[in-house]
C-alpha cells in the first residue's frame, strides 16, 4: 500500500512500552508493535475457540450460536471445556485483544508525542465489558453470572437479567447512562452538522470560520462552547455515558438485590411527608 507524504515524517522510532525495537515497525498503514503482536495473537485465538465452540454445539445458524458461560455450580472455579471452559478462555482472549489495542495506542500516542485521551476513551469501553464479565460475577460468586457469547443469547441475557430488578428503566444509574448517551448523540449531530454548515458550502460560496461557528450558537442558544470545547463536552458525555452503564451493571446484584423500582421508595420515605400514614 502506497505510503501517503506525511507518514514517512511521523514513522519514528521509540516510544515503545516493552521490547525495545522490537515489532518497532509498519505492515502497510498499520503500527504493528509488541502489542499489535498480541492483539492479533489473541483476538485469532478467541475467534478460533468461538468457531470450535460452534462446532460443538447444536448449531451453525449464525443468530443461534451461543457460547455460554459456566453453569451457577461451577461458581468461580474452572469448568469443563464444553460446560463454559470455552466461554472462561474466550473471555481471557477477549481481555487481552481489548487491553493489547489499548496499550498499542498508548505507544502510537507516544511517538506522536500526543495525549491518551483515545486510549483512556477506550479503556473505558474495556471497564464497561469487564465489568459486566469479571467485576460483577466475583462479587456475585459465579462465572455463570456473566453474559454469553451469541447474538441472542446476548440479547436474551440483557432482558432476563433486566427482569430480575423487575424494571431496568427505574435504575437511576441505568437512566443517567441512557441520558448520556442520548445526550452524546445530540452534541455529536449538532456539531457534525455546524461543522459541515459552515466548512463545506454550496459552489461559489466560500468557506465560514469558527467565529460564524460561534456566533450561530451565540444567535442561537445564546452560548457558543468553542471549537475545542464542543470535543471536550462530546468526550465527557461519551466516557460519563459507558461509566454509568458499567455502575449500573455492577449496583445490579451486588449493591441492590431487590426490585429497582422499589429503590425509589427513599423519596417516600423523606422526613419531609413520611410522618403521615398513607
Ligand atoms: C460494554 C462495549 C465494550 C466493547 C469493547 C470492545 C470487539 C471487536 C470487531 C466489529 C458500554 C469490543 C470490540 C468485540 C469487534 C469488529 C471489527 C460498552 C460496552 C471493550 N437500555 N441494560 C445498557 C438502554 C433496557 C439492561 C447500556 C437504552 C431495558 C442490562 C446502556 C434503553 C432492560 C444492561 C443501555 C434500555 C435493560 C443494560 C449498554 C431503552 C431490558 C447492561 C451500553 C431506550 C428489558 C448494560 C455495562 C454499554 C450495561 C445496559 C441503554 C432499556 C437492561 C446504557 C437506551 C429496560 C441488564 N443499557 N435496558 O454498556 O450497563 O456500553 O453494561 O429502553 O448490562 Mg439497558
Ligand atoms: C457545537 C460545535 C462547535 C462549537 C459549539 C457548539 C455543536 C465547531 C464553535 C455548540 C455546543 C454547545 C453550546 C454545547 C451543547 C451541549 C450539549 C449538546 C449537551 C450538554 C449536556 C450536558 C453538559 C449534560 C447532560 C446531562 C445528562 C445527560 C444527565 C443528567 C445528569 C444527572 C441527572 C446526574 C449526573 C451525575 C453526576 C454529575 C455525578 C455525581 C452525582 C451526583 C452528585 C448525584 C448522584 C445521585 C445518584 C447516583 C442517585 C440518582 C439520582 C437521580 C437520578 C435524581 C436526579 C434528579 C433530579 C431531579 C435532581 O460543533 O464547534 O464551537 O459551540
Amino acid at each position: 500500500m502506497a505510503m501517503l507524504n506525511f507518514e514517512r515524517k511521523y514513522r519514528v522510532r521509540g516510544g515503545t512500552l516493552v521490547g525495545g525495537d522490537l515489532f518497532d515497525f509498519w505492515v502497510g498503514p498499520f503500527y504493528v508493535g509488541f502489542f499489535g503482536v498480541v492483539s492479533a495473537l489473541a483476538a485469532v485465538l478467541g475467534t478460533l475457540l468461538l468457531v470450535y465452540g460452534a462446532a460443538i454445539g447444536p448449531t451453525w445458524n449464525l443468530w443461534q450460536i451461543s457460547i455460554a458461560p459456566p453453569d451457577l455450580k461451577y461458581g468461580l472455579g474452572l469448568a469443563p471445556i464444553a460446560e463454559g471452559g470455552l466461554w472462561q478462555l474466550v473471555t481471557i482472549c477477549a481481555l487481552v485483544a481489548f487491553t493489547s489495542w489499548a496499550l498499542r495506542e498508548v505507544e502510537i500516542c507516544r511517538k506522536l508525542g500526543m495525549g491518551f485521551h483515545v486510549p483512556i476513551a477506550f479503556g473505558s469501553a474495556i471497564l464497561a465489558y469487564a465489568t459486566l464479565q469479571v467485576v460483577r460475577p466475583l462479587l456475585l460468586g459465579a462465572w455463570g453470572h456473566a453474559f454469553p457469547y451469541g447474538i441472542y443469547s446476548h440479547l436474551d441475557w440483557v432482558s432476563n437479567v433486566a427482569y430480575q430488578y423487575l424494571h431496568f428503566h427505574y435504575n437511576p444509574a441505568h437512566m443517567i447512562a441512557v441520558s448520556f448517551f442520548f445526550a452524546s448523540v445530540f452534541a455529536l449531530s449538532l456539531h457534525g452538522g455546524l461543522v459541515l454548515s459552515s466548512t463545506n458550502p454550496q459552489p461559489g460560496q466560500t468557506v465560514k470560520t469558527p467565529e460564524h461557528e460561534d456566533t450561530f450558537f451565540r444567535d442561537f442558544i445564546g452560548y457558543s462552547v468553542g471549537t475545542l470545547g464542543i470535543h471536550r463536552v462530546g468526550l465527557f458525555l461519551a466516557l460519563a455515558a459507558v461509566l454509568f452503564s458499567a455502575l449500573c451493571i455492577v449496583l445490579s446484584g451486588p449493591f441492590w438485590s431487590r426490585g429497582w423500582p422499589e429503590w425509589w421508595s427513599w423519596w417516600l420515605n423523606l422526613p419531609i411527608w413520611s410522618q403521615w400514614p398513607v
